[in-house]
């Protein structure tokens, strides 16, 4: 039988790889692996506990419901973030303005971290997957002195790692470092993440799509275009693509990993500036994607590449296999053109 690699076996290996390593970011990632098997413990009770199940009855910023489940999971890994002294500031979904930790300890972190601590939590009363998305930074401001909005709105290209957490039939882990994306099973009997998934790879094409198909005929026509290209009848494969759309962006892009295929969250009428957030929803995947060979942009710019304006700004997202992304980009460059 082979060895297994627990997660922080591996981080400690792979602590070199890391520009300017002194073992923090180490212990960031294994601090919220932490926190992420305390928010698995909540998520697999939820069908059972009333008290934890179910809308707040409070709404975020951006107007939608909190589940009770998002509140606990953002403050489990606030307060993670708060006690290991390595973060000096974050921002959540959850949290209407990005929090700047006051101790002496945290103003001395290194990083910053943005996250979305329960990402398709509409979707938790009727027990489909759920995720948490994470992405770090070194902050751009003082070491010793508070966090500040500049640490926050970093291009997706600063970050210095990103993950996410899929509670699904089982928990995983996946994260990257900028080498490579390897991937984590918990594995409850022993309650350690078990390297499953090394230097994941994202196939170049899939043979399935993912968007919420409601919003077809209010959104631009290149994608309309590529998705009715989906559907046409392919010789080759004797069907059409695929459609798998679980409304739940981590569990969605997990499956792309792994299989390939593409996400499509567009900028419709009701969402003008698309419906993702950028820098705890869009960038840390498009980190991931990129690390695993895919691509991610808006359909004009690569993701990676935007300067946030604005903690929870929103943006079109398309990300999945090169290929895909390629030729979705290369119909809406063709619609603009005829439109002009
Ligand atoms: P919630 O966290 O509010 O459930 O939002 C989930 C999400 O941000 C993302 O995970 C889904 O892919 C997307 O929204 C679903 O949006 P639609 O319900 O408009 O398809």
């Amino acid at each position: 039988m082979s060895k297994v690699t627990t997660l922080n076996e591996f981080i400690m290996d792979r602590q070199h790889d890391f520009a300017y390593a002194t073992g923090e970011l180490s212990r960031l990632l294994s601090d919220i692996s932490v926190a992420s098997k305390i928010v698995t413990r909540d998520v697999r009770r939820a069908g059972l506990v009333d008290a934890i199940q179910g809308a707040e009855g409070v709404t975020n910023i951006q107007g939608e419901a909190q589940q009770k489940l998002d509140l606990i999971a953002d403050t489990q890994f606030i307060r993670m973030f708060e006690s290991g002294g390595e973060v000096c500031g974050i921002a959540s979904e959850e949290n209407d303005d990005f929090v700047a930790f006051d101790s002496d300890l945290s103003k001395k972190g290194k990083y910053v971290v943005l996250f979305d601590p329960l990402d398709g939590s509409s979707n938790i009363d009727v027990n489909v997957s759920i995720g948490t998305i994470f992405s770090i930074y070194r902050r751009v401001s003082k070491t010793g002195e508070f966090a500040t909005i500049e640490d926050m709105l970093q291009s997706g290209a600063e970050q210095v790692a990103a993950g996410y957490v899929l509670y699904g039939s089982s928990t995983m882990l996946v994260y990257t470092t900028g080498a490579g994306v390897n991937g984590f099973t918990l594995d409850p009997s022993i309650g350690e993440y078990c390297l499953s998934h090394p230097d994941m790879k994202m196939p170049e094409i899939g043979k399935q799509y993912s968007m919420n198909e409601g919003n077809i005929n209010i959104c631009e026509q290149g994608i309309q275009d590529f998705i009715a290209h989906c559907q046409e009848y392919d010789p080759a494969t004797n069907r059409p693509y695929s459609g798998r759309y679980i409304g739940s962006l981590v569990a969605d892009f997990h499956r792309i990993l792994i299989k390939g295929g593409i996400y499509i969250y567009p900028d419709t009428k009701n969402h003008p500036e698309g419906r993702l957030r950028l820098i705890y929803e869009c960038n840390p995947l498009a980190m991931i994607a990129e690390q695993a060979g895919g691509l991610a942009t808006t359909g004009r710019k690569r993701i990676l590449d935007i300067k946030p304006e604005k903690l929870h700004q929103r943006v079109p997202y398309i990300i999945g296999s090169k290929l895909m992304v390629e030729r979705v980009v290369g119909l809406i460059e063709k619609s603009s053109v005829v439109e002009k």
